[in-house]
């Protein structure tokens, strides 16, 4: 037995000894290009991709302590293999060296062991919840803080004029991280941004939903160091980051696209076929096979081809890439793109993964839908239904276009108007975590809220009320802060520079210079209610209750056991008198209040202009 063990490592010195053989450059590239140490998943299995060795009948080895090669497998295309690598408890960070052996031909490749990324000493993966106040911008329309990277040579899109709402505007991430002060201000505590990973396109660049490689930040924003720096930056503060992430599609020149391991990686179809966006055909008791894989198999634009996630090798792709994602750039959360058009079994497991190695992880889905019942579906519910979503929160898209938007535009009746938020509230029950939903006014695909409501200042500041007060998780679009307006058609327009981020704009919202008064006080108003949201228990953390509204009359309130805040919202076109006594049941044992924007008293018997809101903290 002795002697077979001194065999054994007789040989396995002399096969270390083989394993040095000379290298030929990154002839092989691997996906993850490298894996952490002391992970619950520690059942890796990385993608090995060259386009100079042929993989087809390779075999690989490695004599790193305490990696062990579980398995291998072969595509169509011979330049990719994965290798399952399963990493013990005693493995030590390092660089592992691969050996693949081909027809009697060797090639070796470098893969990396690093620490947990807790040694950076700052928090992640903390999540997101009601007491948070998101902001979401686009870094190429948000501040160009390093003009060197706004062009980099060998990528395909070489545009850069601000004149064009499709061309690159040389935003990047050090512009961001050159303003978390003014983030701060507003009272937001978590930052949200359009995709940051490679995009390279030849055309449409800007608002990086067509990936292209999903381990590489764009160089156009700074790569990986300038976000490294942005979220250390966001953590010291105490500040959050959530990545916009794309699991259903990637962008047509990704390499996954253009040099496919096999088929079955994108969808494929006769001829080309696009999702007809509809989601009722995924979950309608009567709906036809054919919609529901044109839904969720055909492709997003002829840019986007669909990504087939029920591909085994497929999901763990995407799965390794997120899970790396959170340790490698300390992310807190994700905004999930496109949620609906996934196979939302493989987006359960996904989430749950991502749940496995970072319980306070959030994810949060775009379900662009129409109706309650249809957002509830692919959240946390209360349906008795055979499918059951496991993904935290949505994108609120009902409580906007269903809610606060008839609201504040339609005319009062039975059916319409203000009426239309209190019943989509109504609709709440559906919902596990109803405030885990993240709520918002606009966004880079929609009208922007100022051109939403017309241009009147009175209803914006409704809006934004609204937003800060009721239950949620709010989320500004950058700009719309400062009265920036557009109308989506096409959505370039919503995403317009921000004024003062680029050397020498004339108006500058960082520093008020060139703005107008309007434009000023609508800032401030916004960084009230911001910063007093940060302080407020009521609404960060506090039950919600609403009364029905009364000819466009709607009051609600907010409270914990300590504060109680009543919001009075009048979409009337007259003024109303009002007084406490008709909200006993939250308003007993107060006699006044104080309104937290102007700060003026207000005693139980009081009047609400037209068309006005009005964020009230009872006093006893
Ligand atoms: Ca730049
Ligand atoms: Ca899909």
């Amino acid at each position: 037995m002795y002697r077979n063990k001194l065999i054994k490592k007789f040989l396995f010195l002399i096969i270390s000894i083989a394993f040095v053989v000379p290298s030929i450059g990154q002839a092989v590239t691997a996906y993850p290009s490298n894996w952490f140490v002391q992970m619950k998943n520690n059942k890796v299995q990385i993608l090995f991709r060259t386009t100079t060795v042929d993989f087809s009948k390779a075999t690989v080895q490695t004599n790193y302590p305490g990696i062990s090669i579980k398995g291998l497998h072969h595509f169509d295309n011979p330049h990719y293999m994965t290798v399952d690598v399963e990493i013990a408890a005693t493995a030590k960070p390092g660089t592992v060296n691969f050996v693949f052996t081909n027809k009697g031909e060797k090639t070796n490749t470098s893969w990396s062991l690093l620490p947990r990324r807790k040694g950076r000493g700052t928090l992640f993966a903390q999540g997101i919840d009601p007491s948070d106040l998101i902001y979401f911008l686009m870094p190429d329309r948000f501040s160009n803080g390093d003009p060197s990277n706004d062009q980099i040579a060998g990528l395909k899109d070489q545009s850069l004029n601000r004149d064009s709402i499709f061309l690159r505007h040389g935003g990047d991430l050090k512009g961001v991280t050159n303003h978390l002060n003014y983030f701060e201000k507003l009272g937001v505590s978590t930052l949200w941004m359009t995709p940051v990973i490679e995009n390279d396109m030849p055309d449409r660049t800007e608002h990086g939903y067509a990936a292209t490689n999903n381990y590489t930040i764009e160089k156009r924003l700074g790569g990986d160091k300038a976000y490294l720096t942005l979220s250390d930056s966001l953590h010291k503060r105490g500040m959050k980051l959530i990545q916009d992430i794309v699991y259903n599609h990637f962008g047509r020149f990704h390499f996954l696209v253009q040099d496919a391991p096999d088929k079955n990686w994108i969808h494929q179809w006769p001829s080309y076929t696009q999702t007809h966006y509809r989601e009722q055909a995924v979950f309608d008791p009567h709906h036809s096979k054919v919609d529901a894989e044109k839904m969720i198999n055909g492709w997003f634009t002829t840019e986007m081809p669909d990504v087939n996630q029920e591909n085994p090798f497929v999901e763990k792709y995407l799965t390794q890439n997120a899970i790396w994602s959170v340790e490698t750039y300390g992310i807190d959360a994700f905004r999930i793109d496109t949620y609906k058009y996934c196979n939302v079994e493989v987006m359960n497991r996904l989430n749950q993964a991502l749940i496995d190695e970072y319980p306070h992880i959030f994810n949060f889905g775009e379900c662009w839908v129409d109706g309650v019942s249809s957002q509830a579906y692919y959240v946390r519910n209360n349906l008795n239904i055979p499918f059951k979503s496991n993904l935290h929160a949505t994108s609120d898209f009902v409580l906007l276009f269903s809610g606060i938007l008839p609201a504040l535009n339609e005319k009062n009746d039975w059916g319409g108007g203000v009426i239309k938020l209190y019943n989509t509230l109504s609709n709440d029950y559906l919902y596990k975590m109803p405030s885990n939903n993240v709520i918002f006014l606009d966004n880079h695909d929609m009208t922007r809220i100022h051109s939403s409501l017309r241009e009147s200042i009175p209803k914006t500041k409704m809006a934004y009320a609204w937003l800060m007060t009721t239950r949620g998780i709010p989320q500004m679009y950058y700009g719309s802060e400062v009265l920036m307006k557009g109308i989506s058609n096409p959505d370039g327009w919503v995403r317009l520079d921000f004024p003062g981020g680029w050397a020498g704009d004339q108006k500058n919202a960082f520093t008020e210079q060139g703005m107008t008064d309007q434009e000023k006080d609508f800032l401030h108003y916004v960084q009230l209610l911001g910063t007093y949201r940060k302080t407020s228990a009521a609404l960060k953390t506090g039950e919600m209750m609403q009364y029905l509204p009364e000819d466009g009359l709607y009051v609600y309130f907010r409270y914990t056991k300590g504060q109680t805040i009543m919001c009075v919202m009048n979409t009337d076109t007259k003024e109303r008198k009002l007084n406490f006594e008709k909200f006993t049941e939250r308003t007993n044992g107060f006699k006044s209040g104080k309104d937290i924007v102007t700060g003026a008293q207000i005693g139980n018997e009081f009047t609400m202009a037209a068309m006005s809101m009005q964020v009230i903290e009872l006093t006893k």
